[in-house]
């Protein structure tokens, strides 16, 4: 798989507990610094008491507001990425292989060409609609799953290439094509093409 195309959104969450927790904190430093903000304003009773007073009060609420900003920073960076999901497919659209052709009998390091019809294509990682980059299954009998990134069992295009020259050993081989989204999954509809068999003399 291409590197560095992982596209990760993190969004805060109100129901993230470390969130909620941090932000109960942050409120309760607030409270205290309103109390001490009222408490200074209004005694005037033994100066030097209130003083010790206020200053362990104003302890108390920067300690608890450092917390609470520790725990909202926390909670913010662990907050699980949103797992990426596939990109839709428009009606129609549809991969080949231009050659070589079914049954063909090649040589045994040789072109590809690949195909794409009613999309374009573009490098992994390009959030544009109806767009995608190709990946080729040698001899892959089960596709791969449809709702998740395509790994390494499968050859990828992700600079946006159409063709490509691979050596195979002699006999018959099974080519065939599978378009992914940004995030190397199939689009959805899947847009995949139909298996191909060479001959390798
Ligand atoms: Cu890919």
């Amino acid at each position: 798989m291409e590197t560095g195309d992982e596209h990760r959104i993190v969004v805060p969450s109100s129901t993230n507990p470390r969130f909620r927790k941090g932000l109960s904190i942050s409120m309760r430093a607030r409270t205290l610094m309103r109390k001490f903000v009222t408490m200074r304003t209004t005694r005037t009773v033994d100066k030097n008491r209130v003083t010790k007073k206020t200053m362990t009060r104003l302890m108390r609420a920067a300690c608890t507001a450092v917390i609470g900003v520790v725990f909202l920073t926390f909670s913010l960076a662990c907050e699980p990425a949103q797992e990426p999901s596939s990109s839709e497919s428009p009606e129609g659209a549809m991969v080949y292989i231009i050659s070589p052709s079914d049954g063909a009998v090649v040589s045994d390091s040789f072109v590809v060409r690949f195909g794409l019809k009613g999309m374009g294509v573009a490098p992994a990682g390009t959030d544009v609609a109806n767009t995608g980059h190709h990946h080729l299954l040698v001899d892959i009998a089960t596709l791969p799953p449809l709702d998740q990134p395509m790994l390494d069992q499968v050859l990828h295009f992700g600079l946006g290439q159409t063709e490509t020259t691979i050596t195979l050993g002699p006999g018959e081989h099974t080519l065939q094509l599978i378009l992914g989204d940004k995030f190397h999954i199939p689009h959805d509809p899947p847009v995949i093409g139909e298996p191909i068999t060479v001959t390798v003399q």
